[in-house]
C-alpha cells in the first residue's frame, strides 16, 4: 500500500499467504486471492486476522482453484480460491488428560462477497488493505498491515490505460487521478470492501503503482459470485 495508513485494528476476514499475496475469508474453509499469484508453492500457509504478516490464525491449504476463465494476458477473472485444511472460524484440539475434544472461536469471520453488478458506484469510498510494499523501490512484503481508502471510478475508468486494457464488466478501477496513493506489489489478491463491509473487488494489477493517470485495477467480485458459490457448495453446502 502506497500513501496509506498503518492499520490499528485487524480485519477478521483479511489475511495473506506464502506467495506474498493477500486473501479474504469467503467461507469458513475457503479464501479468495488472485490467480496471478500462482499456484505452485512448497509453502502452503495462510495467515488470517492479524496486523502482523506472520501472526494470526494459521491454516494450510489443501487445494488451489484458479478461476476457469482466468486469462493471463488480459488479467480477466484474476481470481483463485484456496481451500483450507480446516475451518478458520474455530480451533479444535484434543485434550489428552481430559480425553475430549475442545472447540474455541478464533474470532475470525467471513466477508460477504458482492453480487450486485451495479455496485460500486463512481465516487464510492472503498477500503483496501495489505502487506504490500509502501514504496515503489521495495521488493518484498512489509511486516505490518497498511490500509487505504480509494474512490471507485465509473465503468469507463477515465485514465491513461489503453483502449481495450480495462474490461469493466469484470474489473473495477479505483484510486486517485493524481497518483500518490495506490495498492502495489504484495497487495495482490487482497480485498476491496465498500462502506457496508461487502467485498466488491480484489487487488489485481496496475501500470506501476501510484502513477498519475494509472489507478489500481481490481477484479470485479460480482463477476465471481456464482463461481465462488459453486466452489464453496461443492465442498460444504446443505441440500436445498
Ligand atoms: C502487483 O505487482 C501489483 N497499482 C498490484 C497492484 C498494483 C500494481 C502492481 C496496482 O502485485
Amino acid at each position: 500500500i502506497i500513501g496509506g495508513n498503518l492499520s490499528t485494528t485487524p480485519y477478521p476476514f483479511f489475511g495473506r499467504w506464502d506467495r506474498g499475496c493477500g486473501v479474504s475469508l469467503v467461507a469458513p474453509d475457503m479464501v479468495l486471492t488472485a490467480a496471478h499469484c500462482g499456484r505452485t508453492s512448497h509453502h502452503r500457509n495462510v495467515y488470517l486476522g492479524s496486523l502482523q504478516a506472520n501472526g494470526g490464525v494459521r491454516r494450510t491449504f489443501v487445494q488451489s482453484i484458479p478461476h476457469p476463465d482466468y486469462n493471463d494476458n488480459t488479467e480477466e477473472f484474476d481470481a483463485m480460491l484456496l481451500k483450507l485444511n480446516s475451518s478458520a472460524l474455530m480451533d479444535r484440539w484434543f485434550n489428552v488428560s481430559e480425553q475430549e475434544w475442545f472447540n474455541a472461536s478464533t474470532g475470525l469471520s467471513t466477508v460477504e462477497y458482492n453480487r450486485n453488478h451495479s455496485n460500486p458506484h463512481a465516487g464510492d469510498d472503498l477500503l483496501v488493505m495489505g502487506f504490500g510494499v509502501t514504496q515503489v523501490s521495495q521488493s518484498v512484503q512489509v511486516a505490518e498491515l497498511y490500509e487505504l481508502t480509494v474512490p471507485a471510478f465509473n465503468r469507463t475508468c477515465p485514465s491513461r490505460y489503453g483502449e481495450g486494457e480495462i474490461f469493466p464488466n469484470v474489473m473495477i478501477c479505483a484510486g486517485y487521478p493524481e497518483g500518490g496513493r495506490d495498492t502495489c506489489q504484495g497487495d495482490s489478491g487482497g480485498p476491496l470492501v465498500d462502506a457496508n463491509g461487502v467485498q466488491v473487488g480484489l487487488v489485481s494489477f496496475g501500470r506501476g503503482c501510484a502513477e498519475a493517470g494509472f489507478p489500481g485495477v481490481y477484479t470485479r467480485v460480482s463477476a465471481l459470485a456464482a463461481w465462488i458459490d459453486e466452489e464453496v457448495c461443492a465442498n460444504s453446502c446443505y441440500p436445498p
